[in-house]
């Protein structure tokens, strides 16, 4: 039999521009996959394969790449940096064991890095940072150091030391060969009998370190630093090596049932859709039949594919512990479970898309085939949460930004030969309970149909989200009507009494029933819709708005400026953190007030000040802030019409 294998699912993850994919390009070089190293600038790298990600040196999707390194096998995620493609970066991290998180030595801690820190945190996945960039102007690895530690953790373990740093020639100094004493000791300090020996003058073996770094690695414990410059091969091979010695290898149960889950739709030219999947457990080959537990269907794999070199290969087989693409599933959705749901973990929630916007076809006779691809790129990104508004003829998408807008007008170009226009994105508001309420409704009339429901209606702290329960027994009414209104709850807040969806709020059914001739399916879901717009009703709403968490930094003196514009944008910041004739501020402000923030601080300053951003949560809007909307369709609040499309919907289907 052969040996287990050896196998590291990494993510490489960072800001923007970090050099994340250069990393992974000279990774894949080191390797031997490929005879040449690719570069962003020149639209050559392995990772950034779509047309707009070479044209523009910007990766917009996460790039699978499996490769052997010495005896093991690297399945690296390269993962795009820019906020507005942070799906990507959600949708990935379900599937890793381990992380590497790149940051600039010039451009330091930025919100997404502290996003994607805590994330990883909160995921307990072990983390090894590098530091790159150390041959730019301006590079300053100890400053970041000391950052890191200071908003990260303090267990990091220095691994290697930048030489010449700033310099185009700068190299690195490798501690953990040199066993310096620092080195040894926040390693020795991890193992009580270790620091013993360390104390009593004896040296500890390379073997031993290696093992409670290794330990301590796998339990977030400890950190490793390296640096270096991805672009100039410097620390990237201590990188590959930290990675293959210190992280943890993936599960090799393949006695066990198959347990995987979809992380990934791509699109092949000759092989049509194929799932990106996780296999934690088990075995899957060829012409295996496989239960989709998500979709509750059977369905067979025709081909099992890796991504070498960014080029699916057959392979016939996917084992426990690793990542491979299957074909065959057509109509399989990211996030499905396949097999047995017990080993596959939740999934995490990074951030959700606060835009929306229009899509318009450039010609109208392209509009249905516009629905169709839109249609498509929401099945691959499920955020895009595309709407198809018939009779309004309008088709509308959630997104994060403006780069995401044009790089869709790219895409559906390129790859669907659609022009279409964007409209002027509109800020995403929710609304949520002021007080506590009943809503109510009889629906009797006209025979046959009998729903009878009543809810209460209960505000819940911000961002609790929607919670519901019944306590309706099932002789008042039947089981199969209880469930059909626990899967409408979404659907019933859909909308609320200012337009938007509606959220941190508890429904409780506290009375109800049906009849025995006259109950239908689809009552009492009818009857749900209206008695939850007219609970909300009475106890109206307030508007929720989604808030940004910022960073800035600018030189001094642009300081009273850019605090008052904030204060005028009704945000709020942390104390002020001066270095180098620099400040830097962190703090939150709405998205509605800051839409153009980027372009006028960069009017501002000439240029020099540095603003990233990410999603926060939603907040009250303060009185008269906020947008309402028209409900879209016909209101379940506009009864007698509501009752008969949905009665004509019930005929109809
Ligand atoms: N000087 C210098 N430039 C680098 C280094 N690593 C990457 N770059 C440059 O930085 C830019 C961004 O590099 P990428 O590898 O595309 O960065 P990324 O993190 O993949 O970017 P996104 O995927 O778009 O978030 C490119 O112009 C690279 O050539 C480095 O070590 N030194
Ligand atoms: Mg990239």
């Amino acid at each position: 039999m052969a040996p287990p294998r050896n196998i590291r699912n990494l993510g490489i993850l960072a800001h923007v521009d970090a050099g994340k994919t250069t990393l992974t390009e000279h990774m894949l070089f080191l390797s031997g996959s490929i005879q040449s190293i690719g570069r962003v600038d020149k639209g050559t790298s392995l990772s950034d394969k779509l047309e707009v990600e070479r044209r523009r040196g910007i990766s917009v999707q996460a790039s699978t790449l499996s490769f052997m390194w010495r005896d093991v096998q690297f399945n690296i995620i390269d993962t795009p940096g820019h906020m507005d493609f942070s799906a990507e970066v959600e949708r990935t991290l379900r599937v890793l064991d381990c992380a590497v998180l790149v940051l600039s030595a010039v451009a330091g801690i930025q919100s997404q890095t502290k996003l994607i820190w805590d994330a990883l945190s909160d995921l307990k996945i072990p983390v090894l940072l590098f530091i790159n960039k150390i041959d730019r102007i301006g590079a300053d690895s100890a400053l970041l150091i000391e950052r890191i530690r200071d908003e990260f953790s303090s267990d990091t373990v220095l691994l290697n030391q930048p030489e010449r740093e700033g310099e185009s020639d700068a190299t690195v100094r490798d501690l953990f060969d040199e066993e310096t004493p620092d080195l040894i000791e926040t390693i020795v300090a991890r193992d009580d009998q270790l620091l013993e020996h360390y104390l009593d003058g004896l040296a500890p073996s390379k073997s031993a370190l290696s093992k409670v770094l290794r330990q301590g690695v796998k339990e977030r414990q400890l950190f490793p630093i390296l640096c270096g410059s991805a672009k100039n091969n410097v620390g990237t091979e201590a990188v590959m090596a930290a990675i293959a010695a210190y992280f943890p290898n993936a599960g090799n149960d393949t006695a066990a049932p198959v347990s995987g889950v979809v992380f990934k739709l791509g699109n092949d030219p000759k092989a049509g859709r194929i799932a990106g999947v996780r296999l934690f457990t088990g075995r899957l080959k060829n012409r295996d039949i496989i239960l989709n537990y998500t979709a509750g269907r059977e369905e067979k794999i025709t081909q099992i594919k890796k991504s070498f070199k960014n080029s699916y290969e057959d392979t016939g087989i996917l084992e426990a512990g690793d990542i491979g693409f299957l074909c065959g599933l057509p109509d399989v959705q990211i996030g499905d479970v396949l097999g047995e749901p017990g080993p596959v973990p939740g999934n995490y929630r990074l951030t959700e898309p606060i835009l929306s916007a229009q899509v318009m076809p450039k010609d109208k006779a392209d509009y249905a085939l516009l629905g169709e691809a839109l249609t498509h790129l929401s099945s691959e990104d499920p955020h895009l949460n595309f709407q198809w508004l018939s009779e309004e003829r309008e088709l509308h998408v959630k997104i994060m930004g403006r780069i995401q807008m044009e790089i869709l007008t790219e895409i559906l170009n390129t790859r669907f030969g659609i022009d279409a226009a964007f409209s002027e994105p509109t800020v995403i508001y929710k609304e949520t309970p002021v007080r506590a309420a009943l809503g109510e409704e009889s629906y009797t009339m006209p025979k046959p149909c009998w729903a009878i429901v009543k809810f209460h209606l209960v505000p819940g702290p911000r961002g609790s989200g929607v919670s519901y329960h019944s306590e309706v027994g099932v002789n008042d009414i039947k089981q199969k009507y209880q469930s059909e209104m626990r899967a409408n709850v979404h659907e019933a807040l859909k909308q609320g009494i200012k337009g938007w969806e509606v959220t941190d709020l508890e429904i409780v059914l506290v009375e109800g029933n049906d009849h025995v001739l006259h109950s239908r399916p689809g009552n009492f879901k009818l009857a749900m819709n209206i008695a939850i717009l007219k609970g909300l009703t009475e106890a109206n709403t307030a508007l929720l708005e989604p808030i940004l968490a910022f960073r800035i930094v600018a030189p001094e003196e642009y300081l009273g400026k850019i605090s008052s514009d904030i204060i005028e944008m009704r945000g709020l910041f942390d104390p002020v953190k001066m270095a180098d004739g620099h400040f830097a501020l962190s703090g939150r402000f709405p998205l509605a007030t800051s839409m153009t923030y980027a372009i006028r601080l960069s009017a501002i300053t000439g240029g020099k000040a540095k603003l990233s951003t990410y999603f926060d949560g939603y907040e009250l809007c303060p009185e008269g802030a906020g947008v309402s909307r028209a409900y879209k369709g016909i209101s379940p609040l506009d009864r007698s019409k509501y009752i008969l499309k949905m009665r004509g919907a019930i005929t109809a289907a």
